[in-house]
């Protein structure tokens, strides 16, 4: 059973279980924190889990004007590729023109040069597409970087919210502070938006028991976190 999730996002959410992107062990993640699981959007190297991922459900239910899809070095740059080719394809008169771009983490320094591969950002609206979601770090190094290109972030979609908490320091120790993705919405002033969201609403898929276990390691996890 995929449980009380629409259509599309069960659907997802199963290709997460059935491709492996989800893992329970201990992680070291960007933020240094060890969470006791991880989602590996990189395992979906298979053709039918980007067609999945790349439902263009979420982009015509969320409707924004926009030029290109941008999807930052490593994860993000499938899921553009895919998302643009899948929204073109149905609909040729509205998105036959959709481009897509992606960045390198290395500054190319012959041949065109530069760390944007693909469509020139300058002037453009441009849909962030990325894998993982948790404090945000990534996501706001990659608007910096296409901002400094000249172009506007009009949204951002991630296949997955972690809901990592700022934690805030109040005097006295840390406080959880507000959701990275909420963080983000207020920062940019757009819609920042995750396909799926670590919350209840997955169990059901992931078992009760293995839930169970997972939320109350989230619950340490998070307690840990605020202090140190
Ligand atoms: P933040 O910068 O903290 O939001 O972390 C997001 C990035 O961490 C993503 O772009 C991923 O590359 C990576 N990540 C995962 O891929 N899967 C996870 O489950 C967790 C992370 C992570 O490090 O937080």
């Amino acid at each position: 059973t995929t449980g009380a999730l629409p259509g599309y996002k069960a659907n997802f959410l199963q290709t997460y279980i059935n491709g492996g992107v989800l893992r329970f062990g201990t992680f070291e993640l960007k933020s240094k924190r060890v969470p006791p699981y991880f989602f590996n959007v990189g395992l979906f190297h298979f053709h039918v889990c980007h067609i999945r991922l790349s439902s263009p459900h979420f982009v015509t239910e969320n409707p924004q004007e926009f030029d290109v899809v941008f999807g930052p070095a490593y994860k993000g740059v499938p899921l553009a590729i895919a998302a643009a080719a899948r929204l073109a394809e149905p609909e040729p008169s509205k998105f036959g023109c959709l481009s897509c771009s992606f960045n390198r983490k290395e500054v190319k320094d012959h041949g065109e040069g530069g760390n944007i591969v693909g469509c020139s950002l300058k002037g453009k609206r441009v849909v962030m597409v990325d894998d993982v979601i948790t404090t945000g770090t990534a996501i706001r190094e990659a608007i910096n970087l296409i901002e400094c290109e000249g172009s506007k972030v009009v949204a951002i979609i991630a296949t997955m919210d972690r809901m990592g908490r700022i934690t805030l320091p109040d005097g006295e120790g840390f406080t959880p502070g507000p959701g990275a993705v909420g963080q983000i919405k207020k920062q940019y002033g757009v819609p920042a938006l995750a396909i799926l969201t670590l919350d209840k609403k997955m169990d059901g898929v992931i078992g009760p028991a293995r839930w169970r276990i997972w939320d109350s390691w989230l619950n340490i996890v998070r307690n840990i976190e605020l202090t140190i």
